[in-house]
């Protein structure tokens, strides 16, 4: 039990049988079963049970930058900002040295089924270890982590357009040996419009993030703004970090962030990472187009109409989202 009073034991119950056969034939590695946790069903891998109370006690320091997304929406892109807006623009260190080692990944959940789950632990071992000022990445929502985060570190959430996140993700699944996924787009979405994709629902995950937008610690960002003007969108992370650079430092970062750079750069393109889960050959790389709106393209008028009734239909279920995801 944390000091601080936040317990939190967390509900995770096995997904109904019929469901977890139909993910089991679509996902290769989903054999060991899925689990939804807590009172938003998030959908995590069932051995997330040995962190779940972990995660909702996890000890974060003053000096933290938590990057908080649902998977896909520019968690990389952003760490490696902020780590280096945080690191005295150390830039060197950077280039060799892996992101995940210098910016820990709280809740990576291997899905393997050939590997043992305990190894997760790691991943968390690491996070409490590495020094100040530590730049967390999770894929948590605010639900299944200590209810006092805010009062305790700096948030960062970072929000994608769901057409964008769910194509992405699609390749993502299909390129990590540890789900597999061996259908098509449009068997994706079908998934997708369902919220049985993994760490779903997304709309939860928004509406909880979404619902603290003004709280002080929590600074919110959109992968589109990113994209539109990140000089700008630096200029509000300077300001909510208090790293007090100048235009011309923060134009160093964009540089070293861009998306050709991080694309080509070991350190943040996965080929560094010596405990990634293995990458299926011939599959969409890990930073892969970087694009905003080009899921238009690649929903046939079925997909675009199914995907418009699951905006209508599920942002409405969860309470407050923002607004510009659920308009046209
Ligand atoms: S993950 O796996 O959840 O951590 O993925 P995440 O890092 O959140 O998001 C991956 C998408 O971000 C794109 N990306 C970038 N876009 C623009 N600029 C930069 N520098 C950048 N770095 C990563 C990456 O290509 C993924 O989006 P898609 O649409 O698949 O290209």
């Amino acid at each position: 039990m944390a000091d601080n009073g936040d317990s939190c034991p967390v509900m995770a119950v096995p997904l109904a049988p019929k469901i977890q056969q139909e993910l089991q034939t679509k996902f290769g590695s989903f054999d060991k079963g899925l689990v939804e946790v807590g009172p938003g069903r998030y959908l995590l891998p069932q051995h997330c049970r040995l962190y779940l109370d972990k995660y909702a006690q996890f000890r974060f320091r003053p000096d933290d930058v938590v990057v908080m997304t649902f998977p896909r929406s520019g968690t990389t892109w952003t760490q490696e900002m902020v780590w280096c807006m945080t690191h005295d623009l150390d830039f060197t260190t950077a280039i060799n040295t892996p992101h995940r080692e210098r910016s820990p990944f709280l809740d990576f959940l291997k899905q393997h089924s050939d590997v043992n789950p305990g190894t997760t632990g790691v991943f968390l071992a690491r996070a409490e270890s590495v020094p100040s000022p530590r730049i967390i990445k999770t894929h948590l929502p605010f639900s299944l982590l200590p209810p006092s985060i805010l009062e305790s570190c700096k948030v960062i959430y970072v929000a994608r357009h769901p057409g964008d996140v769910c194509v992405s993700y699609y390749h993502l699944q299909r390129l990590f040996k540890s789900a597999n996924f061996k259908g098509d787009l449009e068997e994706f979405l079908d998934l997708w419009c369902r919220d049985l994709v993994l760490r779903g629902p997304y709309w939860s995950h928004l509406s909880e993030a979404w619902a603290k937008r003004t709280h002080p610690n929590l600074l919110w960002l959109y992968f589109e703004d990113m994209k539109k003007d990140l000089l700008r969108e630096l200029q509000r992370l300077d300001h909510f970090l208090a790293t007090g650079l100048t235009e011309d430092e923060l134009l160093q970062v964009a540089q070293h962030s861009s998306f050709a750079n991080m694309k080509a750069r070991p350190a943040t393109n996965l080929s560094l990472i010596p405990e990634s889960p293995g990458l299926m050959p011939g599959e969409a790389e890990f930073v892969r187009k970087g694009a905003t709106g080009d899921w238009v393209n690649r929903f046939t008028p079925q997909m675009k109409a199914k995907f418009q009734a699951w905006v209508e239909t599920g942002s409405k279920a969860v309470g407050e989202v923002p607004p510009r995801y659920t308009q046209g």
